[in-house]
């Protein structure tokens, strides 16, 4: 596979990965139950025109950054998990704008999910590991968490927050585009929440800064700057493809090395900015 320009690359982002939400139009969703769960307002309606944004990964390597000022400068802020802010304000910053969340989280740690605050801020999107480009009623039929039901549980205690299912085409439009420039034969695992986020925000921004995606100097076998837990695969990948979500991310980053080495920090254009 032979790789392609960055600027081509970014026509491929822009021109092949659909990033929709699921609607009450879609498929198996199109019913009168369904419909008083999804939100009304389509995700472009609730978050308006956006200039710059940021992308918090959750790496070990954000802590003791001392990043949360130039974080919280963005117009938006995009969060992942359960990624907290409490406590660590300095290194993150504080505003959540976006969470996305795995359907795992939303499943098996339902009791966490319902329960915890820090759910409760901006726009939560959930997404669920789909089989290989399977339609969406294939997919409903045998998600890989069954997270529906929570996600109507949370929808009837929070109706006012606003609260996406991604939809699933997504991850495996993006996936092929990994494949494709990547030398190597990568498992058939969609891509980590951390990749989908960030081609989320560049649909929805005009620029988007990620931050710890692509480890500074600080770079730690730390998983996650709120947790003690040790594993080098949280950085380099075990079931996502994150090393080749990082080479994809490292070429089309148009800021400095200056800026990865000293903040972790990778500036990437919305795709309203890339021209083809
Ligand atoms: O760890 P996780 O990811 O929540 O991290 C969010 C995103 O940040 C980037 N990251 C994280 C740690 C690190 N050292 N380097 C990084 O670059 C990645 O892009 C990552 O996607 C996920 O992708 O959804 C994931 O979720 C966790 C876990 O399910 C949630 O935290 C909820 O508890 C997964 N861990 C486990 O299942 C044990 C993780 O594999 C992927």
């Amino acid at each position: 596979a032979a790789k392609l320009s960055p600027e081509k690359l970014l026509c491929q982002l822009r021109d092949r990965v659909n990033v929709t939400m699921i609607q009450g139009s879609d498929g198996p969703f199109d019913t009168s139950e369904w419909r008083q769960y999804l939100p009304g307002k389509s995700l472009n309606e609730t978050v308006g025109r956006l200039g710059r944004c940021a992308v918090v990964s959750s790496a070990g390597s954000l802590k003791s950054s001392h990043l949360g000022r130039e974080i919280d400068s963005h117009d938006a802020v995009l969060r992942f998990n359960g990624a907290p802010i409490k406590g660590f304000q300095e290194d993150v910053g504080q505003k959540t704008t976006i969470r996305l969340v795995n359907s795992q989280l939303v499943t098996v740690e339902e009791q966490q999910f319902l329960r915890e605050a820090l759910y409760n801020t901006g726009i939560l999107i959930v997404w669920d590991p789909a089989p290989y480009h399977a339609e969406i009623h294939e997919w409903y039929r045998k998600p890989d968490y069954n997270f529906f039901e929570s996600y109507k549980v949370y929808r009837s205690i929070h109706p006012e927050q606003p609260f996406y299912i991604l939809n699933p085409k997504m991850q495996w439009q993006l996936w092929d585009i990994l494949q494709e420039n990547s030398l190597e034969h990568i498992q058939p695992n969609p891509p980590s929440s951390g990749m989908l986020g960030i081609v989320i925000m560049m649909t929805l921004c005009d620029e988007v800064d990620v931050y710890e995606f692509l480890p500074s100097k600080r770079q730690t076998d730390v998983c996650h700057y709120y947790q003690k837990f040790h594993d080098r695969a949280c950085t380099m990948g075990a079931y996502h493809p994150l090393l080749f979500e990082k080479n994809l991310v490292k070429h089309i980053n148009q800021g400095t090395d200056e800026d990865i080495y000293t903040h972790g920090k990778v500036t990437l254009p919305g795709f309203r900015n890339v021209h083809c």
